[in-house]
């Protein structure tokens, strides 16, 4: 079995869960935040035998956009009286970002 950690846009998903629920796979969301963007985002367990994983995988990479952010950088250190003229960086982030890792042992009650 594996164990798929999954980090995505926020606005995927619901789509991403309808689809994953509709194919049969379970799934736990929980709200999370980038560490460099600092913005809301999604992570997803998902617990599949090892031969879902890839199927999972393109569920997934069908339900997760790619999208274009732009972060203005933190001013540098100045001395009084000199100007910061912030120029935003372009950030590629997603679709989805994922671990997939081995569970050890899976018990349900
Ligand atoms: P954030 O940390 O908010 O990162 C958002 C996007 O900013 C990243 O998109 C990447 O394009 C860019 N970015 C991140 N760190 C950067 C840096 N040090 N310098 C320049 N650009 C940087 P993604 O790579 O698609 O990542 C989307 C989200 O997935 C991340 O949000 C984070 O929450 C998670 N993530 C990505 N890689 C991770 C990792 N190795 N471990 C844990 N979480 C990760």
């Amino acid at each position: 079995m594996k164990l798929l950690i999954c980090v995505i846009n926020s606005d995927d998903m619901h789509a991403l869960i309808d689809a994953l629920m509709a194919d049969g796979y379970r799934a736990t969301t929980i709200s999370t935040t980038g560490g460099f963007l600092r913005e809301g985002n999604a992570t997803l367990l998902i617990g599949v035998p090892d031969e879902d994983v890839d199927p999972v995988l393109k569920i997934i990479k069908q339900n997760c956009h790619t999208r274009t952010q732009y972060v203005n950088p933190l001013p540098p250190t100045m001395e009084s009286g000199e100007l910061y003229m912030p120029t935003p960086i372009e950030v590629q982030v997603g679709g989805a970002v994922v671990f997939i890792l081995n569970v050890h042992r899976f018990e349900r009650f």
